[in-house]
Protein backbone atom coordinates (compact mmCIF):
# COMPACT_ATOMS: atom_id res chain seq x y z
CA UNK A 1 0.00 0.00 0.00
CA UNK A 2 1.28 3.34 -0.75
CA UNK A 3 1.38 6.01 1.63
CA UNK A 4 -0.95 7.96 0.21
CA UNK A 5 -3.84 4.91 -0.11
CA UNK A 6 -2.67 4.53 3.96
CA UNK A 7 -3.84 8.27 4.28
CA UNK A 8 -7.04 7.16 2.20
CA UNK A 9 -7.85 4.27 4.45
CA UNK A 10 -7.02 6.24 8.11
CA UNK A 11 -10.47 6.81 9.60
CA UNK A 12 -10.34 9.55 12.34
CA UNK A 13 -12.27 8.60 15.50
CA UNK A 14 -12.80 10.56 19.04
CA UNK A 15 -9.38 9.32 21.14
CA UNK A 16 -10.21 6.90 23.42
CA UNK A 17 -12.06 7.64 26.72
CA UNK A 18 -10.35 10.04 29.19
CA UNK A 19 -11.26 10.94 32.92
CA UNK A 20 -8.83 12.34 35.49
CA UNK A 21 -6.52 10.48 37.35
CA UNK A 22 -7.94 11.27 40.30
CA UNK A 23 -11.00 13.68 41.00
CA UNK A 24 -9.74 17.04 41.69
CA UNK A 25 -12.86 18.42 43.63
CA UNK A 26 -11.20 16.77 47.48
CA UNK A 27 -8.20 18.23 47.09
CA UNK A 28 -9.05 21.79 46.48
CA UNK A 29 -9.06 23.94 49.69
CA UNK A 30 -11.61 25.77 51.07
CA UNK A 31 -12.78 29.22 49.38
CA UNK A 32 -11.34 30.92 52.81
CA UNK A 33 -8.92 30.21 55.43
CA UNK A 34 -10.73 27.91 58.02
CA UNK A 35 -11.02 29.44 61.52
CA UNK A 36 -11.96 28.47 64.91
CA UNK A 37 -11.12 31.30 67.43
CA UNK A 38 -14.12 33.35 67.77
CA UNK A 39 -16.51 31.03 65.88
CA UNK A 40 -18.67 28.15 66.98
CA UNK A 41 -15.79 25.88 66.37
CA UNK A 42 -14.16 27.21 69.34
CA UNK A 43 -16.37 25.57 71.71
CA UNK A 44 -14.80 21.99 71.02
CA UNK A 45 -11.27 23.04 71.68
CA UNK A 46 -9.62 21.22 74.14
CA UNK A 47 -8.67 24.15 76.93
CA UNK A 48 -5.44 22.41 77.87
CA UNK A 49 -4.38 23.00 74.18
CA UNK A 50 -5.63 26.40 74.35
CA UNK A 51 -3.77 27.00 77.19
CA UNK A 52 -0.44 25.83 75.98
CA UNK A 53 -0.72 27.22 72.73
CA UNK A 54 -1.29 30.61 74.61
CA UNK A 55 1.99 30.52 77.17
CA UNK A 56 3.95 28.99 73.63
CA UNK A 57 2.77 32.24 71.93
CA UNK A 58 3.69 34.45 74.64
CA UNK A 59 7.19 33.04 75.33
CA UNK A 60 7.79 33.00 71.28
CA UNK A 61 7.05 36.50 70.82
CA UNK A 62 9.40 37.94 74.06
CA UNK A 63 11.91 35.36 72.26
CA UNK A 64 11.90 37.64 69.07
CA UNK A 65 11.85 40.68 70.81
CA UNK A 66 15.01 39.50 72.96
CA UNK A 67 16.85 38.20 69.92
CA UNK A 68 16.45 41.07 68.00
CA UNK A 69 17.52 43.19 70.72
CA UNK A 70 20.64 40.90 70.59
CA UNK A 71 21.13 41.88 67.12
CA UNK A 72 21.64 45.52 67.76
CA UNK A 73 24.04 44.73 70.28
CA UNK A 74 26.52 42.54 68.41
CA UNK A 75 25.65 39.40 70.41
CA UNK A 76 23.98 38.37 67.22
CA UNK A 77 25.00 38.69 63.31
CA UNK A 78 21.27 38.38 61.68
CA UNK A 79 17.64 37.78 63.10
CA UNK A 80 14.52 37.10 61.15
CA UNK A 81 11.71 37.76 62.78
CA UNK A 82 8.55 35.49 63.53
CA UNK A 83 6.48 38.13 65.25
CA UNK A 84 2.72 38.01 64.09
CA UNK A 85 3.56 34.20 63.00
CA UNK A 86 3.95 32.52 66.14
CA UNK A 87 0.34 30.84 65.80
CA UNK A 88 1.92 28.62 62.97
CA UNK A 89 5.31 28.34 64.50
CA UNK A 90 3.74 26.89 67.88
CA UNK A 91 1.52 24.70 66.08
CA UNK A 92 3.94 23.42 63.84
CA UNK A 93 5.73 22.24 66.90
CA UNK A 94 3.13 21.27 69.15
CA UNK A 95 1.11 19.18 66.91
CA UNK A 96 3.97 17.03 66.13
CA UNK A 97 5.09 13.54 68.06
CA UNK A 98 8.76 12.91 69.45
CA UNK A 99 9.08 10.81 67.00
CA UNK A 100 8.47 12.88 64.39
CA UNK A 101 10.60 15.35 62.61
CA UNK A 102 10.46 18.71 62.28
CA UNK A 103 12.31 20.85 58.74
CA UNK A 104 12.68 24.15 59.88
CA UNK A 105 13.67 27.45 57.61
CA UNK A 106 16.12 30.45 59.04
CA UNK A 107 12.53 32.07 60.38
CA UNK A 108 11.43 29.16 62.17
CA UNK A 109 13.28 29.76 65.27
CA UNK A 110 9.99 29.93 67.95
CA UNK A 111 8.82 26.24 66.07
CA UNK A 112 12.43 24.75 67.16
CA UNK A 113 12.41 26.01 70.37
CA UNK A 114 8.93 25.29 71.16
CA UNK A 115 9.69 21.55 70.03
CA UNK A 116 12.60 21.36 73.29
CA UNK A 117 15.75 22.75 71.64
CA UNK A 118 17.69 24.96 73.55
CA UNK A 119 16.95 28.57 72.96
CA UNK A 120 20.34 29.53 73.10
CA UNK A 121 21.49 26.26 70.94
CA UNK A 122 18.94 27.44 68.37
CA UNK A 123 20.81 30.99 67.52
CA UNK A 124 24.14 29.25 66.84
CA UNK A 125 23.93 29.57 63.26
CA UNK A 126 22.64 33.69 63.58
CA UNK A 127 25.47 33.97 65.53
CA UNK A 128 27.07 33.53 62.59
CA UNK A 129 29.19 30.18 63.72
CA UNK A 130 30.28 27.46 61.01
CA UNK A 131 28.06 25.01 62.71
CA UNK A 132 24.20 24.68 63.12
CA UNK A 133 24.73 24.11 67.31
CA UNK A 134 22.15 21.26 68.34
CA UNK A 135 22.13 17.82 67.19
CA UNK A 136 19.23 17.45 64.62
CA UNK A 137 19.03 13.90 66.64
CA UNK A 138 18.58 14.49 69.93
CA UNK A 139 14.92 16.47 68.92
CA UNK A 140 14.04 15.46 65.69
CA UNK A 141 14.81 18.89 64.33
CA UNK A 142 16.34 19.20 61.11
CA UNK A 143 19.04 21.93 60.96
CA UNK A 144 17.72 25.95 60.30
CA UNK A 145 17.74 25.89 56.21
CA UNK A 146 18.83 29.59 54.95
CA UNK A 147 19.12 28.41 51.47
CA UNK A 148 15.06 29.01 50.58
CA UNK A 149 12.97 25.43 49.93
CA UNK A 150 16.37 22.41 50.77
CA UNK A 151 14.11 21.56 53.28
CA UNK A 152 11.56 20.40 51.90
CA UNK A 153 13.32 17.63 49.69
CA UNK A 154 15.06 16.43 52.49
CA UNK A 155 11.73 16.17 54.59
CA UNK A 156 10.15 13.84 51.63
CA UNK A 157 13.03 11.01 51.95
CA UNK A 158 12.94 11.02 55.60
CA UNK A 159 9.73 10.11 55.69
CA UNK A 160 9.63 8.18 52.41
CA UNK A 161 12.68 6.56 54.06
CA UNK A 162 10.67 6.11 57.73
CA UNK A 163 7.91 4.52 56.17
CA UNK A 164 10.12 1.96 53.83
CA UNK A 165 11.49 0.82 57.51
CA UNK A 166 8.26 0.89 58.83
CA UNK A 167 9.01 3.34 60.61
CA UNK A 168 5.42 5.30 62.46
CA UNK A 169 7.17 8.66 61.86
CA UNK A 170 5.79 12.24 60.20
CA UNK A 171 7.82 14.69 58.63
CA UNK A 172 6.69 18.53 58.78
CA UNK A 173 8.47 21.13 56.44
CA UNK A 174 8.24 24.72 56.80
CA UNK A 175 8.50 27.32 54.12
CA UNK A 176 7.73 30.92 53.36
CA UNK A 177 5.54 32.22 50.17
CA UNK A 178 8.72 33.20 48.19
CA UNK A 179 10.15 29.66 48.89
CA UNK A 180 7.07 28.09 46.95
CA UNK A 181 8.87 29.41 43.65
CA UNK A 182 12.24 27.45 43.83
CA UNK A 183 12.28 24.22 42.60
CA UNK A 184 13.14 22.28 45.41
CA UNK A 185 9.68 23.25 45.93
CA UNK A 186 8.10 21.35 42.85
CA UNK A 187 10.37 18.75 43.24
CA UNK A 188 9.72 18.15 46.72
CA UNK A 189 5.65 17.87 46.44
CA UNK A 190 6.25 16.08 43.11
CA UNK A 191 7.51 13.04 45.03
CA UNK A 192 5.80 13.31 48.12
CA UNK A 193 3.20 12.59 46.23
CA UNK A 194 4.14 9.94 43.63
CA UNK A 195 5.56 8.33 47.02
CA UNK A 196 2.62 9.01 49.03
CA UNK A 197 4.79 10.05 51.43
CA UNK A 198 4.11 10.90 55.35
CA UNK A 199 5.17 14.66 55.20
CA UNK A 200 2.64 17.81 55.61
CA UNK A 201 4.43 21.08 53.76
CA UNK A 202 3.65 24.33 56.25
CA UNK A 203 3.67 27.49 53.86
CA UNK A 204 3.14 30.17 55.76
CA UNK A 205 2.46 33.21 53.62
CA UNK A 206 3.82 36.06 55.41
CA UNK A 207 2.63 38.26 52.85
CA UNK A 208 6.56 39.16 51.25
CA UNK A 209 9.85 37.18 50.55
CA UNK A 210 12.11 40.22 51.36
CA UNK A 211 10.89 42.99 49.26
CA UNK A 212 8.69 40.77 46.81
CA UNK A 213 4.70 41.28 47.38
CA UNK A 214 2.74 37.95 46.48
CA UNK A 215 1.04 39.00 43.58
CA UNK A 216 4.30 39.57 42.38
CA UNK A 217 5.49 35.49 43.28
CA UNK A 218 2.97 34.34 41.59
CA UNK A 219 -0.42 34.09 40.13
CA UNK A 220 -2.12 31.21 41.16
CA UNK A 221 -5.25 31.21 42.92
CA UNK A 222 -3.69 30.73 46.48
CA UNK A 223 -0.66 28.48 47.12
CA UNK A 224 -2.74 25.86 48.86
CA UNK A 225 -4.49 25.43 45.47
CA UNK A 226 -0.55 24.48 44.47
CA UNK A 227 -1.26 21.09 46.03
CA UNK A 228 -3.80 20.19 43.40
CA UNK A 229 -1.14 19.96 40.51
CA UNK A 230 0.60 17.40 42.58
CA UNK A 231 -1.93 15.11 43.53
CA UNK A 232 -2.31 16.06 46.86
CA UNK A 233 -4.92 17.75 49.30
CA UNK A 234 -4.76 21.71 50.04
CA UNK A 235 -5.33 23.45 52.95
CA UNK A 236 -5.97 27.17 53.67
CA UNK A 237 -5.92 28.42 57.25
CA UNK A 238 -5.90 31.65 59.24
CA UNK A 239 -1.89 31.87 60.64
CA UNK A 240 -3.01 33.88 62.99
CA UNK A 241 -5.23 31.70 64.80
CA UNK A 242 -3.31 28.94 66.78
CA UNK A 243 -6.34 26.53 67.73
CA UNK A 244 -7.27 26.75 63.58
CA UNK A 245 -3.75 25.90 62.73
CA UNK A 246 -3.14 23.56 64.92
CA UNK A 247 -6.13 21.78 63.68
CA UNK A 248 -5.20 21.83 60.27
CA UNK A 249 -1.83 21.10 60.90
CA UNK A 250 -2.96 18.04 63.17
CA UNK A 251 -5.65 16.72 60.79
CA UNK A 252 -2.73 16.54 57.98
CA UNK A 253 -0.55 14.47 60.26
CA UNK A 254 -2.64 11.91 61.09
CA UNK A 255 -3.41 11.57 57.56
CA UNK A 256 -0.27 11.03 56.76
CA UNK A 257 0.46 8.92 59.81
CA UNK A 258 -2.29 6.44 58.13
CA UNK A 259 -0.87 6.12 54.98
CA UNK A 260 -2.47 8.92 53.74
CA UNK A 261 0.07 10.30 52.24
CA UNK A 262 0.76 14.38 51.93
CA UNK A 263 -1.55 17.32 52.69
CA UNK A 264 -0.12 21.50 51.71
CA UNK A 265 -0.88 23.84 54.26
CA UNK A 266 -1.50 27.40 53.34
CA UNK A 267 -1.13 29.58 56.51
CA UNK A 268 -2.52 33.30 55.90
CA UNK A 269 -0.42 35.13 58.47
CA UNK A 270 1.80 38.49 57.86
CA UNK A 271 5.29 39.13 58.58
CA UNK A 272 4.39 42.40 61.53
CA UNK A 273 8.70 43.06 61.63
CA UNK A 274 10.71 43.81 58.49
CA UNK A 275 12.64 40.69 56.59
CA UNK A 276 15.63 40.80 58.81
CA UNK A 277 17.17 43.38 61.20
CA UNK A 278 19.08 44.34 57.94
CA UNK A 279 16.18 45.51 56.17
CA UNK A 280 13.87 48.26 56.09
CA UNK A 281 10.03 47.34 55.58
CA UNK A 282 8.91 50.69 54.83
CA UNK A 283 10.62 50.90 51.25
CA UNK A 284 8.36 48.35 50.09
CA UNK A 285 4.88 48.64 52.61
CA UNK A 286 2.35 50.98 54.05
CA UNK A 287 1.66 51.57 57.42
CA UNK A 288 -1.94 50.90 56.82
CA UNK A 289 -1.16 47.43 56.02
CA UNK A 290 0.76 46.92 59.08
CA UNK A 291 -2.16 48.14 61.31
CA UNK A 292 -4.59 45.90 59.52
CA UNK A 293 -2.76 42.84 60.42
CA UNK A 294 -2.14 44.10 64.18
CA UNK A 295 -5.55 44.20 64.80
CA UNK A 296 -5.43 40.67 63.88
CA UNK A 297 -3.01 39.68 66.39
CA UNK A 298 -2.48 35.53 67.35
CA UNK A 299 -2.12 36.28 70.66
CA UNK A 300 -4.64 38.57 70.81
CA UNK A 301 -7.05 36.35 69.39
CA UNK A 302 -6.48 33.71 71.73
CA UNK A 303 -6.06 35.60 75.29
CA UNK A 304 -9.97 37.05 73.62
CA UNK A 305 -10.67 33.29 73.33
CA UNK A 306 -9.71 31.84 76.70
CA UNK A 307 -10.90 35.10 78.55
CA UNK A 308 -14.67 34.58 76.91
CA UNK A 309 -14.81 31.12 77.97
CA UNK A 310 -12.77 31.34 81.34
CA UNK A 311 -9.77 29.74 80.89
CA UNK A 312 -7.58 32.81 81.54
CA UNK A 313 -7.78 35.14 83.96
CA UNK A 314 -5.23 38.35 84.59
CA UNK A 315 -3.04 36.63 86.74
CA UNK A 316 -2.85 34.26 84.11
CA UNK A 317 -1.90 36.99 81.52
CA UNK A 318 0.74 37.93 84.21
CA UNK A 319 2.49 34.36 84.76
CA UNK A 320 2.45 33.45 81.23
CA UNK A 321 4.25 36.96 80.72
CA UNK A 322 6.92 36.36 83.92
CA UNK A 323 7.49 32.85 82.39
CA UNK A 324 8.33 35.00 79.13
CA UNK A 325 10.64 37.30 80.70
CA UNK A 326 12.59 34.63 82.78
CA UNK A 327 13.19 32.77 79.13
CA UNK A 328 14.67 36.07 77.52
CA UNK A 329 16.52 36.84 80.74
CA UNK A 330 18.54 33.60 80.55
CA UNK A 331 19.00 33.77 76.62
CA UNK A 332 20.24 37.47 77.23
CA UNK A 333 22.76 36.33 79.91
CA UNK A 334 24.06 33.23 78.28
CA UNK A 335 23.84 35.18 74.62
CA UNK A 336 25.98 38.10 76.62
CA UNK A 337 28.92 35.26 77.62
CA UNK A 338 31.75 35.09 74.82
CA UNK A 339 31.50 31.75 73.04
CA UNK A 340 34.46 29.71 73.17
CA UNK A 341 35.51 29.10 69.47
CA UNK A 342 38.39 27.15 68.35
CA UNK A 343 39.32 28.24 64.55
CA UNK A 344 40.70 24.43 64.06
CA UNK A 345 37.05 23.16 64.03
CA UNK A 346 36.60 24.96 60.99
CA UNK A 347 37.92 22.10 59.33
CA UNK A 348 35.51 19.31 60.83
CA UNK A 349 33.07 17.28 59.26
CA UNK A 350 33.63 19.35 56.01
CA UNK A 351 33.73 15.47 54.44
CA UNK A 352 33.34 12.50 55.80
CA UNK A 353 37.19 11.90 54.90
CA UNK A 354 39.75 15.30 54.46
CA UNK A 355 40.53 16.21 51.53
CA UNK A 356 44.66 17.24 50.48
CA UNK A 357 43.24 20.55 50.24
CA UNK A 358 41.64 21.10 53.65
CA UNK A 359 44.87 18.93 54.96
CA UNK A 360 46.94 22.04 53.19
CA UNK A 361 44.55 24.88 54.77
CA UNK A 362 44.53 22.90 58.07
CA UNK A 363 48.25 23.29 58.26
CA UNK A 364 48.96 26.77 57.21
CA UNK A 365 45.82 28.03 59.52
CA UNK A 366 47.87 25.63 62.38
CA UNK A 367 51.03 27.83 61.26
CA UNK A 368 49.50 31.33 61.66
CA UNK A 369 47.60 30.52 65.44
CA UNK A 370 50.88 29.74 66.45
CA UNK A 371 52.99 32.22 64.59
CA UNK A 372 50.60 34.57 66.90
CA UNK A 373 50.89 32.84 69.91
CA UNK A 374 54.35 32.82 69.76
CA UNK A 375 54.07 36.93 69.14
CA UNK A 376 51.86 37.24 71.96
CA UNK A 377 54.36 35.18 74.08
CA UNK A 378 57.29 37.16 72.94
CA UNK A 379 55.44 40.83 73.92
CA UNK A 380 54.01 39.21 77.36
CA UNK A 381 57.74 38.83 78.02
CA UNK A 382 59.15 41.93 77.09
CA UNK A 383 56.59 43.46 79.17
CA UNK A 384 57.46 41.80 82.15
C1 LIG B 1 17.97 29.50 47.11
C2 LIG B 1 17.92 30.86 47.69
N1 LIG B 1 17.69 31.91 46.89
C3 LIG B 1 17.66 33.17 47.41
C4 LIG B 1 17.86 33.38 48.75
C5 LIG B 1 17.85 34.80 49.31
N2 LIG B 1 16.67 34.98 50.15
C6 LIG B 1 16.76 34.89 51.48
S1 LIG B 1 15.29 35.09 52.22
C7 LIG B 1 14.50 35.36 50.76
C8 LIG B 1 13.01 35.60 50.73
C9 LIG B 1 12.23 34.40 51.16
O1 LIG B 1 10.89 34.72 51.32
P1 LIG B 1 9.84 33.66 51.82
O2 LIG B 1 10.11 32.32 51.24
O3 LIG B 1 8.50 34.21 51.60
O4 LIG B 1 10.13 33.50 53.38
P2 LIG B 1 10.13 34.59 54.54
O5 LIG B 1 11.51 35.19 54.59
O6 LIG B 1 9.08 35.60 54.23
O7 LIG B 1 9.85 33.81 55.76
C10 LIG B 1 15.40 35.28 49.70
C11 LIG B 1 15.05 35.48 48.31
C12 LIG B 1 18.11 32.25 49.55
N3 LIG B 1 18.30 32.33 50.85
N4 LIG B 1 18.13 31.02 49.00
Amino acid sequence: MTVMEQRGAYRPSPPPAWQPRTDPAPLLPDAEPYRVLGTEAAGKADPDLLRRLYAQLVRGRRYNTQATALTKQGRLAVYPSSTGQEACEVAAALVLEERDWLFPSYRDTLAVVARGVDPVETLTLLRGDWHNGYDPHAHRVAPLSTPLATQLPHAVGLAHAARLKGDDVVALAMVGDGGTSEGDFHEALNFAAVWQAPVVFLVQNNGFAISVPLAKQTAAPSLAHKAVGYGMPGRLVDGNDAAAVHEVLGDAVRHARAGGGPTLVEAVTYRIEAHTNADDATRYRGDAEVEAWRAHDPIRLLEQELTTRGLLDEPGVEAARQDAEEMAADLRERMNQEPELDPMALFDHVYAETTAQLREQRALLRAELEAEQERNDAQEGGAR
